[in-house]
């Protein structure tokens, strides 16, 4: 009760909350008390429910073109619209059938139909509201992670706002001031987010972005769905094409929940540009790059040799099995440069 007390009180300031709580105080109590018989009887009624792969539980399909444009990744672009001058998203959770590898369909979580959920880009400056309707079979609320912004934005249920119930929506609104890789994701239970309720938060400088050619993202996944890249499992992760040359941006991102990925690219070093959306002052070359659970890391890799080239987890039992690779695996297709190097010398006259 003490909690709920402390909670209530959040929402009074100034001089008024002294002698507001001296005079709400045997009323709120007898509200609070109310409000947990409540809540524990719907609890109790709607317990079994919530914790059963239940396919009746599974919400109404969310066609995949809800979700944007296909990214080439896996991934998809959030769709939006301008609301005198706020560039307005829609995010619709509740719980899906997601095929993680083929006939391997476990329940997830997922945001607009598709584990990740979209993928949110905006500039620098920005503002950006984003209206959650949640019809999962339970509460939740939406952090912005990585992201400068009013306390009361940032997601955290009974902290910096209410939890929002099955059925209700909460509308987020927040100037865009950092820039570069981040994401968004539930902050509602532990599980939430390893069911797929999480997705990349790209935020262009208004000065000029890192340069590159091609622009991926792979979100690292180790909970309820497996170990999966942008909700995949091998072989049903996305095929990713590049061409020598070209600087190809991998966006890497620590989705977790649980656990730490060496992430390992095949054919070369690549250049570590940028950590938590941060540009770091000297890139790094490397080939193993560590992803913590919250982490963001930006690389450059220009491949230098045409074929089939793995990024992938190195702790083994993440990628593959007795019978092949599965889990953290994607292959870069490499093609020949098109213009602008020297083609190979003939062989022969
Ligand atoms: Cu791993």
């Amino acid at each position: 009760m003490s909690t709920e007390l402390a909670s209530e009180d959040r929402f009074l300031t100034g001089a008024s909350r002294t002698s507001a709580r001296r005079a709400i105080l045997p009323a709120l109590m007898a509200f609070v008390l109310t409000v947990t018989a409540v809540v524990v009887g719907v609890q109790a009624f709607g317990s079994a429910p919530a914790t059963v792969a239940d396919p009746k539980l599974v919400a109404d399909p969310v066609p995949p073109a809800a979700a944007g444009e296909d990214l080439g990744d896996g991934t998809r672009l959030a769709p939006y619209e301008v609301v005198g001058g706020v560039k307005v998203f829609r995010l619709r959770a509740a719980p899906i059938n997601w095929e993680v590898s083929p006939g391997n369909v476990r329940q997830a979580f997922a945001y607009n139909g598709v584990v990740p959920g979209p993928v949110i880009r905006i500039y620098e400056g920005d503002t950006v509201r984003f209206i959650l309707q949640n019809d999962l079979p339970e509460a939740t609320a939406l952090h912005w992670h990585g992201m400068d912004l009013p306390n009361e934005q940032d997601g955290v249920p009974n902290l910096t706002q209410p939890e929002i119930a099955p059925g209700q929506s909460y509308t987020y609104e927040w100037k865009a001031i950092s820039t570069g890789t981040h994401w968004y994701h539930s902050h509602m239970h532990g599980d939430q987010e390893g069911r797929g309720l999480y997705g990349s938060l790209e935020v262009v400088p208004r000065l000029g972005d890192i340069a590159s050619d091609r622009d991926y993202r792979l979100i690292v996944g180790d909970g309820a769905l497996g170990f999966v890249f942008n909700g995949k499992s091998f072989p049903a992760t996305a095929p990713l094409r590049a061409r020598v040359g070209e600087r190809v941006r991998i966006r890497l991102i620590g989705s977790g929940p649980e656990m730490i990925h060496p992430i390992h690219l095949h054919g070369g070093y690549f250049e570590v540009v940028a950590q938590d959306g941060r540009r770091l002052p000297s890139p790094q070359q490397m080939d193993t790059v560590l992803v913590g659970v919250g982490q963001t890391y930006d690389l450059i890799w220009t491949p230098t040799r045409v074929g089939k080239w793995m990024i992938h987890c190195h702790i083994f039992s993440h990628a593959e099995t007795h019978t092949g690779m599965a889990g953290l695996v994607s292959i870069f297709n490499v093609d020949p440069p098109t213009i602008g190097l020297p083609l190979p010398l003939p062989i022969g006259g």
